[in-house]
């Protein structure tokens, strides 16, 4: 059996109202600016995939690269890794991680739709593994924000879908306040629920030393991007310093940066982002060096597609739950005691609710 081929592709820019706008020490975000992608084939199936392009001026460079990409995707089969090759091959000359990069992984993705839509299954059953749930983390919320006001908020999280673990942000301009925030959101929680710390990249070497010591009994999960993201010789550092474990991987683009944080000791824990680790192949060849290096893997952004590919990593760690893409999808991804459920439904089980897209449409 040949695969269909690519017959059109459309990209549309929506953004969609947040519940809890995010307040990261890197900057805030008013709206999740998301690109729904749909790969037509001449077979009827529509693979689908969607990119968060961070900010809403983002959106329509976004959507001009995948139809500057669809130029050389149309006639293609729709095969993941074949589509992959054709249009990595067209790009070798130009930078292909940003933007480009970013593009890419959502033709991978909407290929991989495609792909288990037309073998009839769930993805992560295609990848062969089963469609049990995934742990999940609840990472709506606790952003920087006035540290009295996150025990209540801590709470809601956890009882919004039975979690036994939530993401608290960090890297204020004042230690003290980051210290108070940690202690009222731990003793809002029972000891049995985790809490992962993020600092979006916000402090220098010597800096992330200081705090982070200061914070390793405080009963932190593990601190997520202390210093910047491609610092991993500082990462290193801190891995080495201190017990709570070092968490970095969403700014990774492609497998290639992967192995050589991995060389550097950068982290005990990898979250890729599917959008930048390169798609579902991306992912696979990520997981592959998880299993490889016995390093526990988790997921950014993305839930919907990386329940699946968590299913399929060997070494799963968490699901990070963000509800951003939930008010455009007919079927937003479903949590219960704490577990992302995977939809039994062929593909990833990705399908725009036209009215919601019609209402945050943008370009
Ligand atoms: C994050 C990602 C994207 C936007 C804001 C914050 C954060 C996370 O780093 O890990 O969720
Ligand atoms: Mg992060």
């Amino acid at each position: 059996m040949t695969s269909p081929l690519i017959t059109k592709l459309s990209a549309r820019g929506v953004l969609v109202p947040m519940r809890r706008p995010p307040v990261a020490a890197s900057g805030r975000i008013d709206g999740a600016p998301l690109v729904l992608v749909d790969l037509h084939t001449d077979d009827g199936i529509v693979g689908r995939s969607y990119l968060f392009a961070f900010t809403r001026a983002m959106l329509a460079p976004t959507v001009a690269t995948l139809d500057a990409l669809a130029e050389i995707a149309l006639g293609q089969r729709a095969a993941p890794l074949a589509l992959e090759r054709v249009l990595r091959q067209r790009v070798t000359l130009q930078d292909s991680q940003g933007l480009l990069g970013q593009a890419l992984a959502a033709f991978d993705m909407a290929a991989w739709d495609a792909h288990a839509q037309a073998a009839g299954m769930p993805l992560a059953r295609l990848l062969g593994a089963t469609t049990d749930s995934v742990p999940a983390y609840n990472s709506c919320g606790l952003w920087i924000a006035d540290p009295d006001t996150l025990g209540d908020e801590a709470e809601a999280l956890v009882d919004e879908g039975g979690y036994d673990a939530v993401k608290l942000r960090l890297g204020r301009a004042e230690f003290a306040a980051d210290l108070r925030a940690v202690r009222k959101v731990r003793a809002a929680l029972p000891d049995s629920v985790r809490v992962m710390s993020d600092f979006n990249q916000a402090l220098g070497a010597h800096e992330a030393l200081m705090r982070c010591r200061a914070l390793d009994d405080e009963g932190l999960y593990w601190f997520e991007e202390p210093v910047r993201h491609d610092d991993w010789r500082n990462a290193a550092m801190l891995r080495r310093q201190l017990r709570t474990p070092v968490q970095l991987g969403e700014n990774l683009r492609g497998v290639g940066e992967m192995d050589k944080a991995i060389a550097a000791g950068a982290a005990s824990l990898y979250m890729p982002d599917v959008q930048r680790i390169g798609g579902v192949s991306g992912w696979l060849r990520a997981a592959t060096l998880a299993a490889v290096h016995d390093l526990p893997l988790s997921s950014h952004l993305f839930p919907e597609i990386s329940a699946h590919l968590l299913a399929a990593s060997p070494t799963a760690h968490y699901l990070e739950y963000m509800d951003w893409a939930a008010p455009v999808l007919c079927e937003p991804l479903r949590i219960r005691d704490g577990h992302a459920l995977i939809c039994d439904t062929p593909g990833c089980g990705l399908a725009w609710d036209e009215d919601a897209v019609a209402r945050y449409r943008v370009c």
